[in-house]
């Protein structure tokens, strides 16, 4: 534990499962989107475990929605994202990578188009909202750009289906993935999609009413009670071993940019796409010249260390690369991360080693997923 505390003040937004993350022991808040985001609640194994064989339900109301409403919206959703979008079928989410006019990743979201002049963005932790409105604006787009009262509950896990079908009925065994659908719940709103932020599946409920939050928190966990569920939080464990892209700890417009060819999201990429894109020039300059980092994961000696880095990617005590985020991985029995290495190093193979807090322990780069 640090040796200090967070203050929480009013520029820190509580979400509306704040009170019932409280009130079920919430140990610890990170923040994300200027929003406390439930971290643990005390057993990290615990949560783990569930995670992997059972089911586990998470506060991720931080994944806010950025909603662009109006005749344009769809032609804004397409400028923002590099990524070629054909159709926008109502109730069929997508993977949307966001960059900047210099190709640089700024956001990854999941796009929920809810209509045909109506777009859901949800998105990771960086300020989508002014980006997008700004982009509106002085395109001359006709969009409402605004972010609505909706608050994701994500219930993570092999048996979430179970739970999902308890609450729901069976019909949302048959959701494609990333697929959604408008439903209540003694009669609180929401959208039920497939999805969330592991590879375990599951189901994400967007609360459209924030003054029902305490409600649906404590009717997820009474419908989870019989397949066991616990409170958890976006779990960093698995999502190393997963290799899903954290937006913020493996790349950062600021402080850690990046590309999605570096970051592995190049198949999301259209550069043959002959409408116009944000970055499009950016990133056809950048695949012209070919990418000389990339995003792999490592194994690493010994155990992990207690802090969470960045650490230094050394080859023959030379820095080759950063290691983003590392953990123990609970099922490999090894310390696994995540990091972005130059490929003339990796190409030309190890030793390679990583400096944890001073000490430096073999690695070696390997493919992601670990899992
Ligand atoms: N769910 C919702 N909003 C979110 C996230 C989420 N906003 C923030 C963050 N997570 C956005 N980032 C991601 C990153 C990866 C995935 C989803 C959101 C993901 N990836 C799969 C993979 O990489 O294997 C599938 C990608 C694909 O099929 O294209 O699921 O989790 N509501």
């Amino acid at each position: 534990m640090p040796p200090f505390a967070i203050a929480v003040g009013p520029n820190l937004r509580r979400s509306p499962y704040f009170e019932a993350t409280v009130a079920d022991g919430v140990r610890s808040f990170s923040v994300y989107n200027h929003m406390l985001i439930p971290g643990s609640f005390g057993d990290p194994q615990a949560e783990y475990a569930r995670l992997i064989d059972g089911v586990v339900m998470w506060d991720v109301a931080a994944q806010r929605q950025v909603a662009l409403e109006g005749p344009d919206a769809a032609q804004l959703v397409r400028l923002l994202t590099p990524r070629r979008l054909k159709r926008l079928d109502p109730g069929q989410g997508r993977y949307v990578p966001l960059c900047d006019r210099q190709g640089v990743l700024i956001n990854d979201p999941v796009l929920l188009p809810l209509g045909e002049t109506r777009f859901w963005l949800s998105i990771a932790d960086s300020d989508v909202a002014l980006w997008a409105e700004a982009i509106a604006q002085e395109r001359g787009l006709d969009v409402r750009v605004s972010e609505p009262d909706v608050s994701p509950l994500a219930i993570q896990g092999p048996k979430a289906v179970e739970v999902a079908a308890a609450l729901f009925g069976d019909w949302v065994r048959d959701l494609r993935y990333f697929g959604f659908r408008e439903a209540t719940l003694d009669g609180i709103p929401l959208i039920v999609a497939r999805s969330g932020w592991s590879k375990q599946g599951g189901f994400e409920l967007y609360l459209t009413d924030g003054t029902r939050g305490g409600d649906l928190w404590r009717r997820v966990k009474q419908a989870g009670a019989p397949h066991g569920i616990i409170p958890g939080a976006p779990n960093d464990w698995e999502r190393i071993e997963s290799g899903l892209l954290s937006y913020g700890a493996d790349a950062r417009r600021q402080e850690r940019p990046a590309d999605p060819f570096e970051l592995g999201l190049g198949a999301l990429v259209d550069l043959e796409r002959p409408d116009d894109f944000i970055g499009k020039q950016a990133l056809q300059a950048r695949a012209k010249a070919g990418r000389t980092r990339r995003r792999t994961g490592w194994l690493i000696d010994g155990p992990a260390a207690a802090d969470p880095g960045p650490h230094p990617i050394l080859r023959d005590g030379a820095p080759v690369g950063t290691l983003w985020e590392h953990c123990r991985s609970p099922r490999l029995g090894r310390t696994i991360g995540i990091g972005l290495a130059a490929i003339h190093a990796l190409d030309r193979g190890g030793p390679f080693a990583v400096s944890l807090a001073g000490d430096e322990r073999a690695a070696e780069p390997t493919d992601l997923p670990f899992l």
